[in-house]
């Protein structure tokens, strides 16, 4: 008698779970759009103060944001007359009084730009530089 042999196959269930990494490391990307290219120029442009006294300008290095229209209030702080004067940029706010303020608007130049006080400029180098930043 032959005892038919049962092949027992074991199936050997291989856990094909393949877990695919997909190159996405995970997180939204946010896509940067660098749109705002361009030299800022904002409407109604910059408003900066600038001060006199006897006999100097303070700051002496007034700093304006470069690219767009640039309005100065100059107030005479000292006890002499003083003015805001800039040939380079063609302004000039004429005598101030002791007290008194003047606005002056101008356009921003390209770089370091001398200004004045047209009565102090050579006796007492009353002069000071705007700093295009
Ligand atoms: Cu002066």
């Amino acid at each position: 008698m032959m005892r038919a042999k049962t092949l027992g196959t074991k199936a050997l269930v291989l856990g094909a779970f393949a877990l695919l990494a997909l190159g996405a490391c995970g997180g939204s990307e946010t896509p940067s759009d660098s749109s705002a290219s361009g030299g800022g120029g904002a409407n109604g442009g910059a408003q900066v103060t600038l001060s006199a006294v006897d006999n100097e300008f303070e700051p002496a290095d007034l700093a304006v944001p470069g690219g767009g229209e640039v309005t100065v209030e100059f107030t005479n702080n000292g006890e002499t007359v003083h003015t805001f004067t800039s040939e380079e940029l063609g302004f000039d706010s004429g005598n101030v009084l002791p007290g008194d303020s003047k606005t002056v608007t101008f356009t921003a130049p390209d770089g370091d730009t001398q200004f004045v006080c047209t009565l102090h400029a050579e006796s007492d180098d009353m002069v000071g530089t705007i700093v295009v930043e």
